[in-house]
């Protein structure tokens, strides 16, 4: 097909590591992506650049390259880059370039998925929160502004990586690249418009001339030459397949894990159930695997979306730290390598299928005459026992839910169900506890009141539209004069944002919190009201913007209605609408930059000591000490478990929202330790700023390192044993 043509030069350079990295002519067909004329079974792994950082980019890619992977696959993140209209930002952690230098330095190749709505449970899916305010627009239709946005970045991102020559039309790592992001999910919404935008999406993309091929997951009607794929946990029996037999069949995200919110515990796939999937999806013709996340990283800053917590995929096979998880990083090795050793034949092999058994197929690859056959035997019997199967004249015990890979069709060389591999498991070591009040200091935030706040407005107010996320906080207030007949006073307050916390004529009254899939919660708490005037401040907090969904530009966060309830309801207030309301964004703290190591000697803040009794007790305090680096090259975690709800900066830079009090079912914490990359770090000195919302306890926050210790019982994991 004249459309699948992709005009490229063969370029051989050498990278630099030294290694060669040929890059070439990228084309597909019916079974496999084809690099410089030959086929190729991919195995690639998700890591995503500003979920680590620089220093931590060459082990990792060395271990997912040591892990059996081909391909690196990123998505390209838009808030990052181009923080205001045509101002763009390539720097440290949001280096692109480097980040695929690296890869192409390691021999591998990159997939680049630039989206640019990316989802990927980070903050607003990727936009830019500027483009909200684009007269008229509609994200992800037919919606001329947003296409102007967004042809205009792809279209940077594309001429970056041209210029740098990191095309594998020009000799470069990258094979593939991906517009849009599961839009199949809310295209519907768009009537129209929706199919319109998907030819519109892909057309721009291939008109920018990558001379790589484009896909589009969970996308079956993805236009020619762009590829459909499959995102999922279980694509070998999910997918419906390309929708052109000139496409081969392509697994762009199998789920190693799942992201995990506040008040969620980790989600753990094993290493057993994963391979199964993979197996599978190999046995059917698949030819391209990607694992999302292979490695996941850490949500620094504020970059997390909506109840979001600020490890991401730590169950990967590299973990938050970049530390090998095992088995399933070894485990997978192991396939990689079984596969590999088989792969020309899967590529030139004939395939067919039959059944076993009952609950058991087989699925062959066969050369002409005298050549290779490699065999898939599975077992779907989710039972304890082994089925035994014959299969060529010969006779197979097959563990229940498993495959066996025979690469000559006679020798077992790989079993899913069987782990070879010596489990491990984390150890912390405390290298120090801040559990001296004299090492800490306290600021204490300033609360609002209706007079001091510089914006005013005759209604509430919607949450993201007022910060314009340029910070997490907005402050609601009034004043009101109470009537001596108002008895037993209750604060009513409906919110759509994340958490809401009351003050009551400047003391702590309360706060309430919503969760990852309930949007709307409510406080009702007891106050104490002085006769005549009253201040009223609500801190409205958001956890992160929505990252999913049509129309996320138009979703409302912030407070819906407030009300006090007096002991008879006749005698309640409505401060909802026609009221005036004061509103302030962001925190003192925030303003003063009180985290940064270098402080404005004008409007520095003024630090005090912290008493030992008292410290646990206050909202809305930000804390500070020192501390030195812990010896030799362990990662570096905080355990934050004796804290509340807020945000920890080391030397400046943020490590992200911690909130250990919102705890799960099971009664747990869903995240106590918070990575501080190691290049975060000096020697000595370092200085940790914490912002807590409700009183949490800085005399128990300890730094800690983080190693692996195997397990001779592997019987801890194997009880997590999630079966499909
Ligand atoms: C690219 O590969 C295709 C298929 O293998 C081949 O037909 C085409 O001539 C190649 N193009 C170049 C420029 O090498
Ligand atoms: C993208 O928009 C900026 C202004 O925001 C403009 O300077 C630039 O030329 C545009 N680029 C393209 C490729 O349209
Ligand atoms: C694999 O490909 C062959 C040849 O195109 C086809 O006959 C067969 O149905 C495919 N198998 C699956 C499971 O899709
Ligand atoms: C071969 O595989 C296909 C796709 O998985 C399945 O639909 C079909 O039933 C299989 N055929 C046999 C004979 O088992
Ligand atoms: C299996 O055995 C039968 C008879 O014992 C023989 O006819 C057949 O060719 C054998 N098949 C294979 C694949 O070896
Ligand atoms: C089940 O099969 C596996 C692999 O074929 C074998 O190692 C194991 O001993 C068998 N288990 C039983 C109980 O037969
Ligand atoms: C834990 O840290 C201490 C120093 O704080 C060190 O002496 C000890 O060797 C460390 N233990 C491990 C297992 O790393
Ligand atoms: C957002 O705020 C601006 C004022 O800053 C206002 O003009 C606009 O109507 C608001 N938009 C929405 C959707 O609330
Ligand atoms: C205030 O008090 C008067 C009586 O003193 C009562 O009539 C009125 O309803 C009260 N207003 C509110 C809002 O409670
Ligand atoms: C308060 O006012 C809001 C908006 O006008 C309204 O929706 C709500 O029902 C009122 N509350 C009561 C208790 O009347
Ligand atoms: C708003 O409140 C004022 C007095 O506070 C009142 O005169 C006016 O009627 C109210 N308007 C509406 C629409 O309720
Ligand atoms: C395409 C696909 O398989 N999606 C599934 C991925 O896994 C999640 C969680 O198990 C399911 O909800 C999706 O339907």
């Amino acid at each position: 097909m004249a459309s699948c043509y992709w005009v490229a030069i063969l370029v051989i350079i050498i990278g630099e590591a030294g290694c060669f990295v040929e890059g070439g002519n990228v084309t597909y067909d019916g079974r496999s992506l084809i690099i410089d004329g030959q086929r190729k079974i991919l195995f690639s792994g998700s890591i995503h650049y500003p979920r680590s950082t620089p220093q931590m980019w060459p082990s990792l890619i060395a271990k997912a390259k040591e892990g059996g992977l081909h391909v690196i696959q990123t998505y390209v993140f838009w808030n990052l880059h181009e923080p205001q209209p045509g101002e763009y930002d390539f720097g440290g952690r949001y280096d692109l370039v480097k980040f695929i230098k690296e890869i192409q330095a390691q021999g591998l190749y990159a997939c680049l998925t630039i989206g640019p709505f990316i989802e990927s449970e980070w903050t607003y899916g990727g936009f830019p929160f500027w483009l909200h305010d684009v007269p008229n627009i509609v994200y992800r239709t037919d919606n001329e502004p947003f296409k102007f946005y967004m042809q205009n970045f792809t279209t940077k991102i594309v001429n970056l990586m041209k210029s740098s020559g990191l095309y594998a039309s020009q000799g470069g790592p990258i094979i593939l690249s991906q517009i849009e992001n599961e839009y199949q999910n809310i295209e519907k919404a768009f009537g129209e418009a929706g199919p319109s935008y998907v030819r519109w999406a892909a057309k721009m993309a291939v008109e920018l001339e990558t001379g790589v091929p484009w896909v589009m997951c969970k996308q079956t009607d993805a236009p020619d030459p762009v590829i459909n794929t499959c995102n999922g946990m279980r694509c070998g029996q999910t997918f419906s397949g390309p929708n052109s037999p000139n496409k081969p069949s392509m697994w762009t995200e199998n789920w190693t894990s799942f992201y995990q919110v506040y008040g969620g515990e980790p989600y753990i796939r094993s290493a057993e159930d994963i391979a199964f999937h993979v197996t599978l999806f190999i046995a059917k013709n698949g030819s391209y695997i990607n694992y999302y996340m292979y490695h996941g990283g850490t949500n620094f800053g504020r970059t997390a979306s909506a109840y979001i917590i600020t490890s991401y995929y730590d169950q990967a096979p590299l973990d938050e730290y970049g530390l090998t998880r095992q088995p399933k990083w070894g485990h997978l090795k192991e396939l990689h390598g079984a596969i590999n050793s088989c792969s020309e034949t899967l590529l030139q092999g004939n395939p067919s299928n039959f059944s076993l058994g009952q609950l058991q197929e087989a699925y062959v690859f066969e050369e002409e005459a005298g050549g290779g056959c490699v065999a898939f035997l599975i077992n779907n019997d989710g039972r304890d026992d082994n089925a035994t199967v014959q299969f060529r004249n010969m006779s197979f015990q097959l563990p229940p839910k498993s495959i066996t890979i025979l690469p000559d069709c006679i020798n077992v060389i790989f079993n899913t169900a069987k782990v070879n591999v010596v489990y491990n498991e984390r150890r912390t070591n405390v290298s120090e506890v801040f559990n001296e009040a004299e090492r800490w200091q306290q600021f204490k935030d300033l609360i609002p009141n209706f007079l001091d706040t510089p914006l005013k407005a005759d209604t509430l107010l919607e949450h993201m539209n007022t910060t314009k996320d340029k910070s997490d906080y907005l402050w609601y207030t009034f004043s009101f004069q109470t009537n001596s007949s108002c008895t037993e006073p209750v604060l009513h307050v409906e919110s759509l944002a994340h958490v809401a916390h009351a003050f009551v004529n400047n003391v702590y009254a309360g706060t309430a919190h919503g969760n990852h899939d309930v949007k709307k919660f409510t406080m009702d708490i007891p106050v104490d009201l002085n006769d005549g005037m009253n201040n009223i401040s609500i801190l409205s907090v958001m956890v992160g913007l929505p990252d999913s969904g049509a129309f996320l530009e138009k979703r409302f966060a912030g407070l819906a209605t407030v009300e006090i309830h007096c002991g008879d309801m006749e005698n309640s207030y409505n401060f909802t609408n026609n009221y005036t309301w004061g509103y302030e964004v962001g925190l003192l703290g925030e303003k003063l930059q009180i985290y940064n190591t270098e402080q404005n000697l004008e409007n520095a803040p003024e630090w005090t000591k912290i008493d030992q009794y008292l410290s646990s007790k206050q909202p809305l305090t930000w804390y500070k000490t020192a501390f030195d680096a812990p010896v030799g090259d362990d990662p570096v975690a905080l355990n934050l478990s004796s804290m509340g709800k807020g945000e920890a900066w080391v030397n400046g830079l943020s490590v992200g929202r911690y909130w250990v009090s919102f705890y799960t079912s099971e009664g747990n914490s869903s995240q106590t330790l918070y990575h501080v990359p190691r290049s975060f770090l000096k020697s000595t000195e370092n200085v940790l700023v914490l912002m807590e919302e409700f009183g949490g306890d800085p005399l128990h926050i300890s730094v800690e390192t983080i190693s692996l210790t195997n397990l001779c019982q592997p019987s801890f994991i194997s009880n997590h044993y999630i079966p499909s």
